[in-house]
Order: C-alpha cells, then sequence, then structure tokens
C-alpha cells in the first residue's frame, strides 16, 4: 500500500487540526450524528489519542465510541481525478461517512485504510465524520480481557465481580490510547494509476540486482526509473515486472542509510519512492545484513508521548532517534504494534534497524496468575471458540496481511514479529500460529526472517517459537519478576535457561528484559527501583549474555517510561524506561552508552565463534 506523496500527478491534503468531537453516549447511531454537524460538540486535536486532552475522567477512561467531525472542501482543478480519503490509524474499529453517508470501515486501531470517496463529495461544504469505538475483547487485537479473573495486574481472585461502568480492561500493560491517532490526508491519482510496488534486491560484489513489481489499473506502460540520492538517473526499465542492474551499488547499512529514488510512471502518474538496497538472512545461528553478522543494540519502544498519548509526535520520533543514535543503539522493535509510517519512513533515512511487530499483543487468556473459566471449566487460550477460546485468528491473519503491504519496502525492516507474548506454549499455539507464519512468509516479497516475541514458560520445549521462528526472541525478567533483588541466584537460573536456547542452532536475543525504576530514587545498595540497582540489572544480565556465542541482540525494555492502566504493580505508568517519558536519561543510560558504544554493529562475536 503506498504512502501518499505529492508529484507532478497527484495532490495531496492533510486534513489535520482541530475537529469537533463528541463521547457517544450510547445513542450515537441511533440518532445518525453523522449526518450533520455534532451537538455540544468539544474542540479535539487531529492526529492525537483524545485520552489525555481534557483533563476529565469520562474522556481518560471513555467505554465505547466517539465521533469525530470536520469539513473540507475539494479544488475544482482535483475533481476529474481519483479522490481517496486515507486514514493512517484510527484506533481501534472506525466507520467512516461523507455527507451522512458510509464510505469506509476498518477493524484493527494501527494500520492504514482508505477509500475512493470521488461519488459521495459535493461542490461546496463536505460533511467528513470518523466514528472511532476503543473496546477491546478476545476478537480484537490488542486482545482485552473479558474475564476479570484473567486481567493482567488485578490479582486472579477467578470472580467476574462486575464493574460499575463497563470499562475496557486491557490484557497488556500498556494504556489503551484511542480516537484518530495518524493523520487524515485526501489525495488524487489520475484514473489510470500505479496501485502498487514490491521491491527486492539482491547483491553480487558491487552490483546491486534490483527485481521490481509494479500493480496498476487502467491502460499505460511501466516504467521504472533508479535515481540516485540527488536525483541523477542512473538506470530504467519498462514492463509491469522487470530486474535492473544497479553498478557500484550503495548499500542501505544500519546506521549509514543510502536510498536511491525509484521514479515509477504509468499513464499519466508518476510515484517516487525511496529505497534502500540491503540483504536480510539468518544463516545457521547469524543473523546477516548485507552478508555481515549484525547484533542488535537498541530498545523495545512504545508510541507514547504526554499529551498525545499515542498519537503522531514528530518532533519526539526525531528526538528519539537521536538519542539512539547518542548511544550507539542501532535498532528497536515497534512494541507492541505497527508505529506510524512517518516513523517507519524516518529510520529508513536515518539506518535504523526496526523489528515489525503486530498489534498481537496478549493472546494469552492465562497470564499474570489468573485464569479463565466458562462453565466452571478452565479454557485454554486456544481452545475453540464456542469453548470460550479466542476469537483473532481470522483478524490476526487479515493484520499480518496488511501490516506486510504497507511495510515490505522498507529497508528499516528486517524481521516480522508475528505477536508478543502469546500463549505460545499452550495446547494449540502451533496450530494458531503456523497459518500466520505461512502468511507472512508469502506475502513479503522480501522474505524476511519472522519471528514470535516469547515470554518465559515452564517447559520451553513446549513453546511452538522452537519450530516456527527464525530468530528466538526472548522476553526475560531474571532479577526482576524472577528472583527479584537476588542478582546471583537470577544470574544462576537466567544463565541455566539460556544455555538450552543457546543450543538450538539458530540465533536468539533479548527483545525485552529489564527492571521498573523510579527516576530520582538512589541508594547506597542497589534496591529494587533505584537507579543503582537498574544499572546492577543490567550488568549481571550482560556478563551472562555476553558469554553466549549464539546470542544476537540486546534489546532493552524499555525505551522511555510509559503510561499503563492503573494497578498495584504501576507508578503513574511502567517505569522501566532508560530515560523518562519525558526523554531525561536515568543513571542506566550512560551505561548502556559507554557499553553500546563499544560493541561494533557487526562482527561482535565474530571472534568467539
Ligand atoms: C512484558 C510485556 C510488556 C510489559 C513488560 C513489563 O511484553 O508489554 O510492559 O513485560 O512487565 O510482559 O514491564
Amino acid at each position: 500500500m503506498l504512502y501518499p506523496v505529492v508529484t507532478e500527478s497527484r495532490a495531496l491534503i492533510d486534513l489535520s487540526g482541530i475537529w469537533a468531537f463528541r463521547l457517544d453516549n450510547g445513542e450515537g447511531f441511533e440518532e445518525k450524528w453523522y449526518e450533520r454537524p455534532l451537538v455540544d460538540a468539544v474542540t479535539m486535536a487531529v492526529p492525537a489519542s483524545y485520552n489525555d486532552l481534557k483533563d476529565d475522567k469520562a474522556y481518560r477512561d471513555h467505554y465505547g465510541w466517539v465521533f469525530y467531525q470536520t469539513t473540507f472542501r475539494i479544488p475544482v482543478f482535483m475533481k476529474q481525478e481519483r479522490i481517496l480519503l486515507r486514514l493512517e490509524a484510527v484506533t481501534h474499529t472506525a466507520k467512516v461517512y461523507i455527507n451522512g453517508i458510509e464510505v469506509c470501515q476498518h477493524k484493527g486501531g494501527f494500520l492504514p485504510f482508505e477509500a475512493e470517496i470521488n461519488r459521495h463529495i459535493k461542490t461546496g461544504e463536505n460533511l467528513l465524520t470518523i466514528a472511532a469505538d476503543n473496546r477491546i475483547d478476545h476478537s480484537t487485537l490488542p486482545v482485552g480481557s473479558e474475564n476479570l479473573g484473567g486481567v493482567m495486574m488485578i490479582g486472579g481472585t477467578g470472580k467476574n465481580c462486575g464493574t460499575v461502568r463497563p470499562q475496557n480492561r486491557p490484557n497488556f500493560d500498556f494504556f489503551n490510547y484511542c480516537g484518530i491517532t495518524r493523520p487524515v490526508k485526501i489525495y488524487t491519482t489520475p484514473q489510470a494509476y500505479i496501485k502498487d510496488i514490491s521491491l527486492k534486491a539482491s547483491v553480487e560484489g558491487t552490483l546491486g540486482i534490483l527485481h521490481y513489481e509494479v500493480e496498476t489499473c487502467g491502460e499505460g506502460e511501466v516504467r521504472v526509473e533508479v535515481c540516485d540520492r540527488e536525483g541523477r538517473s542512473l538506470t530504467s526499465a519498462t514492463g509491469a515486472c522487470q530486474g535492473l542492474i544497479l553498478e557500484n551499488v550503495k548499500l542501505w547499512q544500519p546506521l549509514n542509510a543510502y536510498l536511491y529514488k525509484i521514479k515509477v510512471t504509468f499513464a499519466e502518474d508518476i510515484y517516487i519512492l525511496p529505497y534502500g538496497v540491503r540483504t536480510v538472512k539468518v544463516e545457521g545461528a547469524k543473523f546477516l545484513i548485507n552478508g555481515q553478522p549484525f547484533y542488535f543494540k537498541g530498545y523495545g519502544k512504545h508510541e507514547d508521548t504526554f499529551p498525545a498519548g499515542r498519537g503522531l509526535n514528530i518532533p519526539m520520533n526525531v528526538k528519539d532517534v537521536s538519542l539512539l543514535k547518542w548511544q550507539g543503539a542501532n535498532s528497536f522493535r515497534t512494541s507492541h504494534y505497527p508505529y506510524s509510517e512517518d516513523m517507519m519512513r524516518l529510520c529508513d533515512e536515518e539506518g535504523i534497524v526496526v523489528i515489525d511487530e503486530t498489534p498481537a499483543v496478549g493472546i494469552h487468556l492465562n497470564f499474570g496468575g489468573g485464569a479463565n473459566f466458562k462453565n466452571g471449566r478452565k479454557v485454554n487460550t486456544f481452545d475453540p471458540v464456542e469453548d470460550g477460546g479466542i476469537r483473532t485468528l481470522e483478524h490476526h491473519k487479515e493484520t499480518v496481511r496488511e501490516l506486510i503491504l504497507r511495510d515490505k519496502n522498507y529497508a528499516c525492516v528486517v524481521m516480522w514479529s508475528i505477536a508478543n507474548e502469546a500463549d505460545s506454549a499452550g495446547p494449540g499455539a502451533y496450530e494458531y500460529f503456523k497459518p500466520l507464519f505461512d502468511i507472512a512468509r508469502a506475502s513479503d516479497p522480501q522474505k524476511r526472517p519472522c519471528t514470535i516475541v516469547g515470554m518465559q514458560v515452564e517447559d520451553n520445549t513446549k513453546d511452538c517459537t522452537l519450530k516456527l521462528s527464525d530468530v528466538y526472541c526472548l522476553n526475560r525478567y531474571y532479577g526482576w519478576y524472577v528472583m527479584g533483588g537476588d542478582l546471583e541466584t537470577a544470574e544462576k537460573l537466567m544463565r541455566e535457561e539460556l544455555e538450552f536456547w543457546n543450543s538450538q542452532g539458530k540465533p536468539f536475543m533479548f527483545t525485552e528484559y529489564g527492571a521498573d525504576t523510579v527516576s530520582g530514587f538512589h541508594d547506597t545498595m542497589p534496591v529494587m527501583f533505584t537507579e543503582e540497582y537498574q544499572v546492577e540489572y543490567y550488568k549481571m544480565n550482560h556478563k551472562v549474555v555476553d558469554e553466549l556465542p549464539n546470542f544476537i541482540g540486546e534489546q532493552v525494555w524499555n525505551f522511555a517510561d510509559f503510561a499503563t492502566s492503573q494497578g498495584i504493580m504501576r507508578v503513574q505508568g511502567n517505569k522501566k524506561g532508560i530515560f523518562t517519558r519525558e526523554r531525561r536519561p536515568k543513571m542506566v543510560a550512560h551505561y548502556l552508552r559507554e557499553r553500546w558504544r563499544s560493541i561494533p554493529d557487526f562482527n561482535y562475536k565474530g571472534s568467539r565463534q
């Protein structure tokens, strides 16, 4: 799916700004609020999560639909073109109306969708209404809990005690920020147009071989021209599917990105795609980028800032990449959902390596000590739907397809994460995940490695990641959730477990490890929650992982403190950040800087293999 850009043949209108907004009182659809200007509306920023913008619990803890509204006019010169409305992310379910008529719906809060709107617009003012639903349950990604006994951090009484008002119970550890979180745009294409472009490249010595496939609609001929960064033409070809040779190819390298400009023309339509040539491959226990064993240094992150919530925050994205570079980090994971396209484009440009994750978090009905019951019988996560099992599979398949369709051309993306901390060792997990891996592998023209990011389980041999993942990605908390405060025992237990993973013949890495730390808490002894403890915690972890040759990367949890639901284990949010939510460094940020600046991006463990 192409990111909307302005070219000689395409125009773009960004509808970001102040919109009218109203929380649904349960009557919005019945009273057809989308047919006329909202009554009793308040102002609202778009894009942004609405939760923190009004200093009122009614907004922060709203459950259900909300209505957003704006008006737009279409310039006359655009009217002969195809006119599309593109929504980059509406969390979690959206219904879109123009002049009272529904033009599209979408499920899933972190991926774009669009509709051709020519027949719905009129001369003069058009009324655009977007209804957004934030309810989460066993059928949505991320997953919401349907049984209070199984709720993470609420404590496992097993009783569904009910609440005074209906409310969301996230089965995941981040605040359920909602709304129109990324821009809404109108863009045009000619009637005969370029629908999609798929690129992949191989490299032989100094030659790059670029394979392209262009999908079009209408009559015309495809022409593809490769230009260098300065826009000078290097080579070109005609036809919808071709190979092109790039002499003295300039590779996209981690922290040293090079992007060609791929100019595609078809009939009157022109589209320009920045593209980095690089290869990715798992070979034995190595993760090769451009043929060299890569070592991941970096983070699991969140799109989480004050007060935009999960709303696109371009300055913070730039700041975060700057902090990554300051520290000598080279990568992050888009935990726990696809990030904005603006962030992906920034990473492509800056050479930041990305593990790209779907919003599949919380696919675990018995997490956090709780258990789900139906008619007195314990329910397993992947039990048949009629027996109370999870209902996400079809939506999960669609999400994997949509994510790869959106992100397949980014050089920064080197691996797909199909899910985070699912019940991957539970009965039925393999049968659930196998088709998702198949879809990912079939849809990606570049055939990137795939993984499930896994939590600690009782018996690793039962974890379906062993059979399915190309890289074992582990979230481990030895010294925090396991043996918190006793780093000596934690070290022993962690070494015992990691030796298992090291003996599997595939690469493995940490995608999470961390300790909650309240900025400003200090002690002479490393006591949990102090900045000193966080440093000691990481030193202990690094001592162990540095001994293991097949361990190919460390992604710390988390880049910055972030907002969560309330609970006895969260102090105004999750405090495992290396930076505070405002991006001030905790003590450990300097320790990691020293460590990562002395670890090369490539061949870190080369001498010991
Ligand atoms: C893991 C989750 C992550 C949490 C983290 C934590 O993947 O979302 O925030 O633990 O507990 O279970 O801090």
